[in-house]
């Protein structure tokens, strides 16, 4: 303990004088540790000169007093010849693990004996969320279409629309997981919107959405008010669903980074806008509104195959890479939002965009797109844009058809770790791969 103290005081010392090893690189400052009781793991690379005599068992005496745990160890030649004689230093690459107090010091004192002493980072994995109470963190906004900032916007230039979507933001930015899900007493130009959105949409679904669509839809006119007269409740459908296929609503203020809205779908989440369009423009939002999810999503969750494949594409996506959500998103983009499949022989319209969208879906089912057989391989990596119709649509055989290939797909995905979801408790468990 007594040498421990006279080296921690030695690198106070140092530290205190602003001296510091004038090594190539050092420790990064910035570097994010995982801690856990304590301790913090650490992937550290020193190298030793030849030329020092047993600095490697000086390095040893370090570790010893910090009761640093030693968990791997690699040597190998140091790339730089330090000095004119040829001779070659040794560079060594330990794993270990330290008391979160001690790491700087740790550090410091092996920057004494090592040159070039630094950390590498771990293969980091993104943040993702483990319960569902995580979700209030899953809130990351994607500042596109906003009525605030986008001149295109059909609401830029009114000033009492944009404080009514201010309002209805600030009901979901203060929602907490847990809580009742807000009403909004919507206005009678609300309801006027909605009413011309649903007498459109209604009467051209029988012959174009998919027959599981159709069927949620019967059962929220009959058992959750859904009809031209009023704009459902969130909380009244959030109840629906969660008798049907356990999948729940809470309320996002926009649109929803991808990551963040993946994330919440492992969960049987469903993020949901709260506002609508702006009245001068009742067949096209470039955002996400309530009409859009409650025509088009929420009668597809109400099926208990969709909702697993909903859930599915979810738990894929945490903790992936960045490139792997785009592909994902890409995924869920040309199925959950602009699928289309086989039902007896026909075409059918199972997206949500489409499903929600008075004239895409006329065009989507008419002879003008191109079609091509869904294949998340080649689908995953289409580009696509969100200003016009989509110029391909992608078929499934089925939705069985669409599951099976989709989750063939999603255990390609390369991750250091497996996700299960625990529906009794409503949480992740998650299994380290050695
Ligand atoms: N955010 N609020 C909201 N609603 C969506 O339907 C939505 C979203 N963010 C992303 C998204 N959909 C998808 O198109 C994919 O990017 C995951
Ligand atoms: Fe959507």
């Amino acid at each position: 303990v007594g040498r421990k103290r006279s080296l921690i005081d030695d690198a106070r010392k140092e530290r205190a004088s602003g001296s510091s090893s004038p090594g190539p690189s050092r420790c990064d400052d910035n570097f994010v540790f995982e801690e856990k009781e304590g301790l913090v793991k650490l992937n550290i690379i020193f190298a030793l000169s030849n030329e020092e005599n047993a600095a490697f068992f000086k390095t040893g005496k370090v570790f010893e007093t910090f009761e640093v745990k030693l968990l791997h160890i690699e040597s190998r030649p140091a790339r730089k010849l330090k000095n004119s004689s040829g001779c070659n230093d040794l560079e060594f690459f330990m794993k270990c693990e330290v008391h979160s107090s001690d790491k700087d010091i740790f550090i410091n004192s092996l920057k004494r004996i090592a040159d070039s002493v630094r950390t590498v980072q771990e293969e980091k994995v993104p943040w993702f969320p483990r319960k569902i109470r995580d979700l209030d963190k899953c809130q990351l906004l994607v500042t596109k279409y906003d009525p605030d900032i986008d001149q295109d916007h059909p609401g830029f230039s009114d000033p009492e629309y944009r404080k009514r979507r201010c309002f209805i933001a600030e009901l979901a930015a203060n929602y907490k997981e847990g809580e009742q899900l807000p009403r909004v007493e919507y206005t009678q130009e609300e309801v006027a919107t909605w009413r011309q959105v649903y007498q459109n949409l209604r009467s051209i679904y029988p012959d174009r959405a998919c027959k599981q669509f159709l069927d949620g839809l019967e059962q929220l006119e009959r058992e959750c008010g859904y009809g031209e007269d009023s704009i459902p409740q969130l909380r009244d459908v959030s109840a629906f669903l969660k008798e049907k296929t356990g999948f729940q609503l809470r309320p996002v203020a926009g649109l929803l980074s991808a990551r963040d809205f993946l994330a919440s779908l492992a969960f049987r989440m469903f993020q949901c806008t709260q506002y609508i369009r702006h009245a001068s423009a009742p067949m096209h939002s470039p955002e996400p509104d309530c009409c859009h999810e409650l025509l088009g999503h929420i009668p597809m969750l109400a099926d208990k195959e969709f909702a697993q494949f909903s859930q599915e594409i979810g738990l894929a996506s945490l903790g992936a890479s960045d490139e792997d959500i785009e592909r994902l998103s890409t995924l869920y983009w040309f199925t959950v939002e602009f699928g289309l499949c086989k039902q007896d022989g026909t075409v059918k319209a199972y997206g949500a965009g489409l499903l929600s969208s008075y004239g895409e879906l006329i065009y989507a089912l008419s002879n003008k797109p191109e079609y091509k057989p869904f294949n998340p391989e080649e689908t995953a990596v289409q580009p696509h844009q969100d200003q016009t119709f989509q110029p391909v649509y992608f078929v499934s055989e089925s939705f069985e058809d669409a599951k099976l290939k989709m989750r063939h797909y999603s255990s390609s995905i390369q991750r250091p770790f497996q996700v299960r979801y625990d529906p009794f408790t409503c949480s992740l468990e998650v299994l380290d791969q050695p």
